[in-house]
């Protein structure tokens, strides 16, 4: 049985930064409080995405935080990451499971309600509702869940629960109270002047919302 702490779930993006390294913005949001990191480079090539993720790996040896992969399997079992992270259009996760073996985590997007009855038999350790509310930092999405989606997704698994998508310090508590095991955020903490002064206020702020 893996424990994993899905509470503060950063999401990577490069570009939005704000110029700054992005290995810089990974190990500060860390030492905020973030729970677990997950690489996420939409426009990197294989060579570029697998020194990067080597190079955050070798970071975060010893914190205790797990290393995501976004959608490459390849890279995930290069750099020995902690786990992979698909959408409904990557691979299978029946596939995913088979190649990255029964320990290594595996997250899967979830965009309508239906699909978490699809995903009942997938061996997966957790459904990542997405997005919750529209965000600018991923224009291509389906339809967003609402807080109403989201006690309606509670309602129907007692399966690890997380949710993407425009969340910040503003609707983080109302997210947590819908019953989600976590949330993942990009831009509230890649964007944030202080990294782990935002993540700090983040995670406190999830910690409440608990009480
Ligand atoms: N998947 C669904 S929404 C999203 C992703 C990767 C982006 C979330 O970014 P932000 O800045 O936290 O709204
Ligand atoms: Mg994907």
């Amino acid at each position: 049985m893996k424990i994993i702490d899905f509470s503060l779930y950063l999401v990577t993006d490069q570009h939005l930064c704000l110029g700054r390294s992005i290995l810089d913005v990974v190990m500060d949001a860390v030492a905020g409080g973030v729970s677990i990191v997950q690489i996420r480079e939409k426009n990197s090539d294989a060579r570029n995405f697998f020194q990067l993720a080597g190079a955050i790996k070798k970071k975060l040896e010893g914190t205790g935080v797990p290393l995501i992969i976004n959608d490459r399997v390849d890279v995930a079992l290069a750099v020995g990451a902690d786990g992979v992270h698909v959408g409904q259009s990557d691979l299978p996760c029946s596939v995913v499971r088979e190649m990255i073996g029964p320990d290594k985590i595996l997250g899967v997007s979830i965009n309508t309600l239906e699909q978490i009855h699809e995903a009942k038999n997938d061996a997966v350790d957790y459904l990542s509702l997405s997005p919750v509310f529209p965000t600018p930092t991923k224009t291509d999405t389906t339809e967003p869940f609402g807080i109403e989606g989201l006690k309606k997704a509670r309602q129907l698994t007692e399966r690890p629960l997380i949710t993407i998508g425009g969340i910040d310090k503003d609707n983080l508590g109302e997210i947590i109270s819908s019953g989600m095991n976590g949330a993942a955020v990009v831009s509230a903490i890649c964007s944030a002047a202080s990294p782990k002064a935002a993540a700090m206020e983040l995670a406190s702020i999830i910690l409440e919302s608990r009480r």
